[in-house]
């Protein structure tokens, strides 16, 4: 049981392609409980194995999360739909897209809106080793791509012109820099 860590960009291990996971074993279980954990505990709505600095193709998610974090910043989340996902290939993306504004942990405080296919379907195994398939739309369509473009050492931000890119992780280096001693413990930095 442990919240983890989490990597910030330009930190090498978001840049690197993740390893597929030869086997769903209990030591990937136990890391999936942490990454639910630490998805959790810091509000996001998934996470990818990169980020929490294990370059494994392994990611999870909900985005059906509730708990008023607005009115109460202590409320706990209460899980919705938790989905683990191992070893996803994406196997039909719709002609359709659709525009999000993302925003990503390893990029704490930055948002742009980026466009992706409004609906695809994933191959995956889930946490028993079981082969699954499912079809996104919406917001889980767009953390679905979003989580497994970090498994491709893709950022959000990668999505983006050049400048606007350059432009985020500057903002996002001066925030590193100013928080540096409140944020030592929560993120690990490149
Ligand atoms: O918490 C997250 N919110 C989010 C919003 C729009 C599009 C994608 C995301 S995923 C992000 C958590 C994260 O960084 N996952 O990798
Ligand atoms: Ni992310």
């Amino acid at each position: 049981m442990a919240v983890l860590p989490i990597y910030v960009a330009p930190h090498p291990v978001l840049k690197k392609p993740a390893a597929p996971v030869a086997a769903v074993t209990d030591d990937i279980r136990a890391l999936i409980k942490d990454m639910f954990e630490t998805m959790y505990a810091t509000r996001g709505i998934g996470l990818a194995a990169p980020q929490v600095g294990q370059s494994l193709r392994i990611l999870v998610m909900d985005v059906e999360q509730t708990g008023d974090r607005a009115e109460d910043h202590e409320a706990p989340p209460v899980p919705g739909k938790p989905i683990a996902v191992i070893n996803p290939e994406i196997v039909w993306t719709s002609d359709e897209l659709n525009t999000y504004e993302e925003g990503c942990l390893s990029i704490p405080g930055q948002y742009a809106e980026v466009e992706r296919p409004e609906k695809v379907r994933v191959k995956y195994l889930d946490e028993n080793g079981q082969a699954q398939e499912m079809e996104a739309d919406g917001l889980l369509a767009t953390c679905v791509q979003h989580e497994i473009d970090h498994l491709d050492g893709v950022l959000f931000v990668d999505h983006l012109s050049t400048l606007k890119r350059d432009m985020l992780l500057r903002k996002l280096k001066k925030w590193a820099r100013e928080n540096a001693d409140d944020i030592k413990e929560s993120y690990i930095l490149p």
